[in-house]
């Protein structure tokens, strides 16, 4: 018999779960989602040439994601399909930076969760795939120019909302989805596995 979704889901958590506790392996990140609706972190792209605009980021901080947005090309079977000067209906992911204070309901100063917030990915057009799985259409990225103060962290921040834009979590490997303090701007060889293992 079929398992339900629900059987799947609660499955899924309890391995989840299980392997904190156990061996989860230091590299392993996530790739997409399955089963449930992720506005947020991070379904999977739904098309492998990435269609981008960032017309009213600062000037430093479209070079940082020019860099990202490169980057992903250079590293991995995604490509860039082109830069559009405006958002259009065909736009995978667009950019924004901000002195972002309560943004999208989140604590962008870290004031009330001692957290400072430097950047943040939401899905804003989601698509249920046959199976389970939901993709990414559209994801918007924002970045707290209160944070953006060098290169680095400029490429550093781009490099890690732009995984989370095409489907990865967060890892404890050597790689830009490291979350915190990492000034790494590439993505690892695990990261890359998720995304050329799906295009
Ligand atoms: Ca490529
Ligand atoms: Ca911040
Ligand atoms: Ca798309
Ligand atoms: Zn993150």
């Amino acid at each position: 018999m079929r398992k339900s979704a629900l059987a799947l889901l609660f499955a899924v958590v309890t391995t989840a779960s299980a392997a904190v506790t156990t061996a989860i392996p230091a590299t392993a990140n996530t790739f997409g989602f399955y089963a449930w609706h992720p506005t947020w972190c991070c379904p999977k792209t739904d098309n492998r040439d990435v269609y981008w605009n960032a017309s009213t980021l600062t000037t430093n901080m479209l070079y940082a994601a020019d860099y990202g947005m490169a980057n992903l090309d250079y590293q991995t079977d995604l490509r860039i399909g082109g830069y559009d000067s405006s958002a259009g209906t065909h736009t995978d992911v667009v950019m924004f930076d901000a002195y972002y204070v309560d943004y999208w309901g989140k604590d962008w100063d870290g004031s009330s969760t001692g957290k400072n917030l430097t950047g943040s990915t939401k899905c804003v057009r989601v698509l249920a795939q046959i199976g389970g799985e939901y993709t990414c259409d559209r994801a918007e990225l924002r970045f707290d120019l209160a944070d953006m103060t060098n290169t680095t962290v400029r490429r550093k921040t781009a490099c890690h909302e732009i995984g989370h834009s095409i489907g990865l979590g967060h890892t404890n490997l050597t790689s830009c989805m490291k979350a915190g303090t990492s000034t790494t701007a590439t993505y690892s060889s695990h990261d890359r596995s998720h995304i050329n293992g799906a295009w």
